[in-house]
This record gives structure tokens, sequence and C-alpha cells, in this order.
């Protein structure tokens, strides 16, 4: 196992102090991240002290190291999945052959615009998340939320030295411009929808985590598969971080239901109202967060059919994720794939497309697969706890802005439906102002150590075997 050498400035496994022309270029973008994490940052925790994990090596066993960090001095550095000896390519027309250590000329501006792109969404969820620090409903909570945005740091880190030690100048500029754009900001916004979408309560946030940080864990599945093996590596890395990511999303919505059906119990009623006197999320309203933050995050994985997805895939740009163990034919060049598309008189047909070309809707499928997970586990609390309501993941036609179905309504079932029906059908569907205005009044901040808001149950075990009521975070 590589050793992360903490005594530079910019701790790495990448042995930087020899390459004192990479070392340079990136120690004077270091000061430009600190001036961003600063201003766009969970700033007004700067001087808190926080419970936090920093990568100390890059093996699956006891990586990280737990202790007491302020922000602003967290160690974000650059580090990537050891090699694998003599690692082949797996997938598309080059299969079989070495991996490259350098990226292909005639490949270069693909892999720099998915770079970019993956590189962008890390420092625009921190964005996202600016301030939520501020209602938390917990301590834990609110390290947690921490933790989570150190590592969408490093793992901007994790782009930046890609960019900088394989792209040249160009790789310097993508990543200044990966520091300008901004969340929701009208001239420059972040790149792909989703990370556009403000957060400004938990439940989004949880929503967040288990829906769109899976879209991050199947992409950079995905890149970790590539033949450029830099980008392999540090994808590779990248996953055993983002893990945590999910885990705080899967675990925030089950506590929300859990306390929820403690208040259903309770006041013996699931009514609404009844509910949200008691201070809790009733699950309707939960339903239609899920839609939101679903139906968006949807969108991440591109069109249906594209000559984009068919090219990184015979290039050997990006895979699938799990390639070597979920597929047997890793080339593609004659399969097909049929998907759904609008027949263009108000219904649906099935359309036959060349497997490569809907390699976008393969990983979309494998995500859906995924998320299905959390919610069989949240119906079974329910289940269990005597009530019928069930949590559903909507259609993949519903609400899309990309791809086949973008801008064409549809019923949570994915049925083409008028214009006029949609809109009328909205507020059942998704979250509307007095949705968004109750859950604004739920978020009042809960900084007592071992203490929960009202509409969340604890968890069930604290971080690195602490207990629940540990305080992860000191609020100098
Ligand atoms: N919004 O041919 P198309 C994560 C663009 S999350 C706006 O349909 P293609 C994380 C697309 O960029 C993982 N634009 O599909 C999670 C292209 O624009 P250009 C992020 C969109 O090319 C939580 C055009 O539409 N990583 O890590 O196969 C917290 C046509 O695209 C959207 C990646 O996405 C959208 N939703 O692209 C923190 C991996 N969707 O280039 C972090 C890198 C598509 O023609 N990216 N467009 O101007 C990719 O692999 C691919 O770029 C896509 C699909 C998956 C986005």
């Amino acid at each position: 196992m590589s050793a992360i050498d903490y005594f530079e400035k910019i701790p790495n496994n990448v042995d930087l102090a020899n390459d004192r022309t990479l070392q340079r270029a990136l120690e004077h973008w270091q000061p430009r991240f600190l001036e961003w994490w600063r201003e766009m940052g969970p700033n007004d925790f700067a001087s808190a002290d926080v419970y936090l994990r920093t990568a100390v090596g890059v093996d699956a066993q006891g990586w990280a190291h737990y202790g007491t960090v302020k922000m602003p001095e967290y160690r974000w550095g650059i580090f990537l999945a050891d090699p694998i000896a003599d690692r082949t390519i797996g997938f598309g027309d080059s299969f079989g052959q070495p991996v490259w250590q350098q990226v292909p000329g005639e490949f270069r501006s693909q892999f720099r615009r998915l770079i970019v792109t993956q590189g962008d969404t890390e420092p625009a969820s921190v964005e996202q998340q600016h301030r939520l620090g501020h209602t938390c409903p917990s301590l834990y909570d609110l390290r947690n939320l921490f933790q989570i945005n150190v590592e969408e740091g490093r793992h901007l880190w994790a782009m930046v030295y890609i960019l900088h030690a394989y792209f040249g100048r160009d790789g310097r500029e993508e990543a200044e411009e990966l520091l300008a754009r901004h969340s929701g900001d009208v001239d420059k916004p972040r790149i792909l929808g989703t990370f556009n979408e403000p957060i400004e309560d938990w439940l989004s946030f949880f929503c967040f985590c288990y829906f769109t940080d899976r879209d991050g864990k199947f992409q950079l599945k995905s890149l970790a598969e590539s033949s450029f093996d830099p980008l392999a590596r540090t994808c590779r890395f990248m996953l055993t971080e983002e893990a945590h990511h999910m885990f705080v999303g899967e675990t925030g919505l089950g506590r929300i239901v859990r306390r929820t059906l403690e208040v259903m119990k309770e006041i013996g009623s699931d009514g609404p109202e009844a509910i949200r006197r008691r201070g809790a999320v009733d699950l309707p309203l939960l339903q239609r967060y899920l839609n939101f933050w679903f139906s968006s995050s949807l969108d991440l994985f591109g069109s249906e059919a594209c000559s984009n997805a068919a090219t990184t895939f015979a290039s050997g740009i990006k895979g699938r994720p799990d390639e070597t163990t979920q597929y047997q034919d890793h080339v593609c060049a004659d399969s097909t794939f049929d998907i759904e598309v609008p027949d263009g008189k108000g219904g649906v047909m099935k359309d036959t497309s060349p497997m490569r070309n809907a390699m976008n809707e393969v990983l979309r499928d494998a995500y859906i697969r995924d998320c299905e997970i959390g919610l069989k586990r949240w119906n079974m609390q329910i289940k269990r706890a005597g009530y019928s309501f069930e949590l559903k993941l909507p259609s993949n036609r519903f609400r899309r802005a990309i791809g086949a179905w973008a801008n064409i309504p549809t019923d949570l079932e994915g049925r083409p439906v008028g214009r006029e029906e949609y809109d009328r059908s909205m507020p059942g569907w998704l979250p509307g102002a007095s949705d968004r205005d109750y859950v604004k009044s739920l978020m009042q901040r809960v900084v007592e150590p071992g203490k929960m808001a009202a509409w969340i149950a604890p968890p069930e075990r604290g971080v690195n075997n602490l207990s629940v009521d540990y305080e992860y975070v000191r609020l100098n």
C-alpha cells in the first residue's frame, strides 16, 4: 500500500515532491481553493471543532483516522487507490490491451469534458449546503454534514489533480473555472441541473444524499473502469468516501420515517394535519420530496440513447459499474437495448437502440434498482407499524428535463397526460409552497449533545463507536 505523505503542504500519495512543476501549480491553486471554501463552504462554523475522519491510507481496512479538526485546517489531499498490476482495458474496442498511463491525444477532449463535469459537482454540493449547519437537527447530523462537505472538497482536489497532472494549460484553466462557477448562479451556474437546485432544509439534504450521491456512486464506478488508469484509481478511492454520504441519506430518511411512525402511533392517526401539529413529517409530504429529488437525479445520467455514450464506451473512456463482474459481453458491438420513448401521439413505444448508444440508460436502470432498496426498507418499517401507506419511486418518465422524455408531461406512473392535468396535479406530486414553508418551520437548530429535533429519530449508533450523545461538534 502506498503511504500518504502528511508532511507535505498538500498531503498526497502520488509522490508530488518529485514533480516540482506540478507541485508548484497545485500549490498555486491551493489558496484559491481555501478562499472558495471560506466564501462558499460552511464558513460560519470555521472555528468549530468537528469530529472528522481524514484519509491516512488507501486500502479498504483502516484507511481513515478520526479526530477533532477545525474545518479550514482539514488536510485536503490527493489520494489514488493503489495500481492493479498488469491491469488491462476492460471494455470497448481496445478490450484486453494494457491500460493507459497518459491520456491518448484523440480522446483528450472527451476525457476533459467528463472530468470537468465530475469535478464540477463536488464544490457545487458544498455550495448547495452552505447554510444548512444553522438548522441542524442534532450535533451528530451536523458532524455528518461537515464530514460530507470536507470530503466533497477533497473530491474536487481529486479531479483537479488529474486536470493539472494530465491536461497541461487547459487543465489548469478548467481547475480555475471549477471555482468560478457557482450553484444557482444566473451567469455562471454549475454544469448539471440538480447541482443548481437549492438545498435549504434537511429533508432535501437527506434526499440529495440518498438520490444524488447515489448518482455519484454510479458515475464514479463507471469512471473507475476507465482505461485511463490514474482516473480509474482516483475514482476508486473516492468511492470509499462516497459510501458514507449515501449512508447519511439512507439513515436520515429512515430516521424521519421512524419518528413519523412513532407520532402516528401516539396520536392514533395518519392524518397529515394531525402529524404536522406534532411537528413530524407526514408520509405524503416525504413522498413529494422523494419525487422531486429522484426525478431531478435521473436527469444526471443524460439522454437514453446518444452518440456521446457510444463513443466513451467504444473508446474505453467510461465503462459500466462493475464491468468485469456484472457483464459477460464487454465489447457490445452488436447487441441492442430496448428503450421506451414517446410515440409522438401521446403514448409510449419501444425503440431498439445499439447497446453502446444506450449506456446512459443501462446505468440509469441499475441506479433505479439501487434506489429501490431503501424504499423497500422504509416500507417494511411502515408495514410493521401497521399502516398500508407505501412510498414509491415515480416512473423514470416523470418530470424529466433531459432525454427523450424532456418536457413531456406524464403522471407519476409515467402515463403521458395533458399539460393542464399535469399542472393541476403538480401540488400532489411535488412539494408546494405550503409544504416547503412547513418543512422550513421544522428547521430549528438543536445543538445539545444527544438531543434530536422532534421530526427525526435518533440514529441507532454514533460515529466510530462513540455514543450518540458525544459532542461531535464543539461550537466555539
Ligand atoms: N443537466 O448526450 P447527453 C456526484 C448535458 S454526481 C444539465 O444526453 P452524455 C456527486 C451533457 O453534459 C456524478 N446538462 O449525455 C453527487 C451534455 O452537454 P455538453 C457526476 C446535462 O454526454 C453528490 C449534453 O447535455 N458525475 O459525483 O452522455 C454530491 C448532452 O448530454 C444533464 C458525472 O456526471 C443534466 N442533468 O452525458 C457531490 C460523470 N445531463 O457536454 C458529487 C461525468 C446531460 O454537450 N459526466 N447534460 O455541453 C458524464 O459521464 C456525462 O457527462 C453525463 C451524460 C452522465 C452527464
